[in-house]
């Protein structure tokens, strides 16, 4: 069972507070205010002093009454895996729903009470619905979702930290109603996925997966071995549908690789970088596309923003490459195209259903080359994207201006900071 270190003390007290049952109850007229818990914690011996100006005088054996200091030591059991606990109000309570190096928590616990989730497989809905019920704010990745069932357990909740760009985890209308921010990390992560979006249109037109298994399975020398012949990416046009961070990067690769770059994009404001083209509308960037490479957000207006009628306006020759959100392509209209190779290939970070079923008929075919969403996933990126949530998530929690806060009409740096 994983055990974030925090976690162990605080279940040693708290199994001491439910031996003691009311036994701890003692200070009944401590004013709450005035109170103050130290809790010092040295290896295996756990030191708590509580000292309260004018309640420590009266503080009567006899007199049992609930304290809300020790109360709240409690040990969370979340579907039977310990997270932590929390050990009082003094700090706004942060909850951390993935695991997060020591120094990471450190850093937050200079600030915050903070509570974790450890457990290395992802944390269950029921398992956050648990432990969210005290959160002033959440850090986790840009898949957790947050459905009202659960926004509604967590009165206290002010900010949603992704790690991450992407914010389809959210209704971000409904967060903004209840006055919840949801706060992300755009730009640190936009070098690791456009390399990854130039890794994909290689693997797929130089045919990566067939000719690394042909080495694998000894057929290298082979006589009569017929090897797989690609397609060049020099002279080839790449359209780029979504023209923010991430496709600007994707935008300076390809024409270091010799492409023509053509931008779709519907702000009208936007202003292609000096080597683009802008395409008028989207089907004209479809049309013109040897490769098609998706960079936007998925919202009800991008979702499957690519589907039979726009497969039916891309080459034969068309490579699709989609590391933005997966139900913006439908899924079921690029295996049809594909298993019938009306477009060449596809090369895909995401998928609709992550991770795919086994069952799952993109997996049957040859023309498509799928990883399982790494677009952000190397070392320096992910410490990149950790740093910056949590600098989000402190400035949020502590009344601090945030910059990376999507739904400004939240107004989070206005709130009251928790007592
Ligand atoms: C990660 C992502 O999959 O940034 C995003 O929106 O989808 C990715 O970087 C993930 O959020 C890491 O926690």
């Amino acid at each position: 069972m994983p055990l974030e270190s925090g976690a162990r003390w605080r279940a040693s007290l708290a199994q001491g507070a439910d031996r003691f049952d009311g036994a701890l109850r003692l200070w009944r007229h401590l004013p709450l205010s005035l109170g103050l818990m130290i809790e010092l914690h040295d290896h295996a011996k756990i030191i708590t002093v509580v000292a309260g100006i004018g309640g420590m005088a009266r503080a009567a054996h006899n007199d049992l009454q609930p304290v809300q200091v020790i109360r709240n030591t409690t040990l969370r059991q979340v579907d039977g895996r310990t997270t932590g606990g929390r050990s009082h109000h003094l700090k706004p309570h942060v909850f951390v729903a993935m695991p997060l190096a020591g120094r990471y928590l450190d850093q937050l616990r200079e600030h915050c009470d903070v509570e974790v989730f450890s457990a290395t497989q992802p944390i269950s809905p029921e398992e956050l619905a648990a432990a969210i019920g005290d959160a002033d704010g959440v850090l986790g990745s840009a898949q957790l979702l947050f459905p009202t069932e659960i926004l509604d357990r967590a009165p206290r909740l002010r900010v949603i930290c992704n790690v991450g760009v992407g914010y389809d985890n959210v209704d971000l209308g409904e967060l903004s109603r209840r006055g919840i921010a949801l706060a992300n990390t755009p730009g640190v992560l936009s070098d690791a996925v456009a390399d990854l979006v130039l890794g994909l249109m290689i693997a797929v037109a130089r045919h990566l997966r067939e000719c690394e298994t042909i080495v694998r399975e000894g057929r290298w020398g082979e006589p009569g071995l017929r090897i797989p012949l690609g397609s060049d990416l020099r002279g080839k046009t790449l359209s780029i549908v979504g023209m923010g961070r991430i496709g600007r990067e994707v935008a300076a690769r390809a024409a270091a690789f010799k492409m023509r770059v053509l931008c779709f994009d519907t702000r009208p404001d936007l202003v292609p970088p000096p080597f683009a083209e802008r395409a008028a509308t989207l089907d004209d960037a479809l049309r013109a596309g040897d490769f098609i490479s998706l960079h936007v957000d998925l919202n009800p207006a991008s979702r499957h923003l690519i589907g039979p009628r726009e497969f039916g306006l891309m080459k034969a020759s068309a490579f699709l490459i989609n590391a933005a959100r997966g139900a913006v392509v439908d899924q079921r209209a690029l295996y049809d195209v594909l298993a019938a190779q009306r477009i060449a290939g596809a090369g895909l970070d995401v998928l609709e259903s992550e991770p795919p079923t086994t069952g799952d008929l993109l997996l049957q075919l040859d023309n498509v080359f799928i990883v399982p969403h790494i677009g952000s996933a190397t070392v320096e990126t992910r410490a990149a994207m950790v740093e910056l949530a949590i600098e989000n998530l402190v400035a949020c929690v502590t009344g601090q201006p945030c910059v990376n806060i999507v739904n400004a009409e939240a107004a989070v740096a206005t709130k009251e900071v928790s007592p």
